[in-house]
């Protein structure tokens, strides 16, 4: 009787979250501190009910793994959500709208355990799909995923900075700081890129440790570009094995499956950066150009392979109205005019 209970105390679910963190053992230990319930029959004088804690948290505290599983983010309450980023009603995490100067971040309100015995970056694997959505055809300036110790991120600029660094401290060892970038436009200066349409791995800066266009590998090796401002829901995984040090990172648009060959894989230890616990989420920025950056579904793991999302569960962005062409000569009429 008590087994289940205390069991369900590490599998807590959150709408269709689940978390596996201190915080349920913290629970555990609560609910070894409540009396039992009328119908639920007292535990067993030989069998105390610290020494069933203790016999449990030896089998499940070892790896204080998290894993969770957002299908759309309707039901998602432990979010922390900052500046621009809200989740709009049906269920789709908007991190900008396509409002100039914009940043927005999204993180999961509970710290993640990254570090095992203080000193070894955790392995973890991610899946998400993410959607932006341009107005007009300007574009910008991307979105990343990111593993960061603060969930809001002071002083990050907006632009080029996608809101996770800044040019006061931007490549600083202090940071502890690890993103994947996905960016729609090509920086000059202390973020300096590619080309307008690449996905890439900073860590502590916004100068990239590798930049790829974005594209994906077919099953027969040919290399297909994935255009990151098309509009399309584009999933991404992320994995990294912190016994090899293997960062692998792989994009498709959907509905494909996950390309056998990823994009990056990048040898990297992450040790140094990560401290033991962090926060894992997502930021994105406008600047001069502009997008809706929206993210549909997540799933996260340090403890295997993430599940994987449910395609068919996915919100959907809202349809953004595109200006007429009538409507755009009247407002570079206006603009034209107002300049005069
Ligand atoms: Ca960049």
């Amino acid at each position: 009787m008590w087994t289940p209970l205390i069991a369900s105390a590490f599998r807590k679910q959150h709408g269709n979250v689940y978390l596996m963190t201190w915080r349920s053992i913290l629970s555990c230990i609560e609910l070894c501190k409540q009396p039992p319930a009328q119908n639920m029959p007292a535990v067993p004088a030989p069998f105390p009910r610290l020494l069933l804690l203790l016999l449990l948290l030896s089998i499940y505290s070892p790896t204080l793994a998290t894993e969770f599983l957002f299908n759309g983010f309707k039901q998602a309450a432990n979010f922390s959500l900052d500046a621009s980023a809200r989740i709009i009603s049906n269920g789709v995490l908007q991190l900008t709208n396509d409002s100039k100067s914009q940043i927005g971040h999204a993180f999961l309100s509970s710290p993640v355990h990254m570090l095992h015995n203080r000193s070894v970056a955790a392995s973890f694997s991610t899946a998400f799909v993410f959607d932006i959505v341009t107005v007009n055809g300007s574009g910008g300036d991307g979105l990343a995923f990111v593993v960061a110790t603060s969930k809001t991120l002071p002083g990050a600029e907006n632009g080029q900075f996608l809101g996770l660094l800044s040019s006061q401290n931007n490549g600083n060892f202090s940071n502890h700081l690890f993103a994947i970038e996905f960016d729609t436009v090509k920086a000059i200066g202390p973020c300096t890129d590619i080309d307008e349409n690449h996905v890439c791995v900073d860590v502590n800066s916004l100068q990239s440790n590798v930049s790829k266009p974005a594209a994906y590998y077919a099953d027969g090796g040919k290399k297909v570009s994935v255009d990151l401002l098309s509009g399309q829901p584009i999933q991404a995984w992320i994995d990294y094995n912190g016994g090899t040090s293997i960062l692998n990172v792989t994009i498709a648009p959907l509905p494909l499956p996950r390309p056998r060959r990823p994009l990056i894989s990048h040898a990297i230890d992450l040790s140094p950066i990560f401290k033991e616990y962090m926060y894992v989420g997502f930021s994105a920025a406008t600047g001069k150009l502009t997008s809706f950056h929206y993210i549909l579904g997540w799933s996260f793991s340090t403890d295997g392979v993430a599940s994987s999302l449910d395609l068919s569960q996915l919100p959907l962005p809202p349809r953004q109205k595109e200006a007429s062409p009538a409507s755009r000569a009247s407002i570079l009429k206006t603009a034209v005019v107002s300049s005069i």
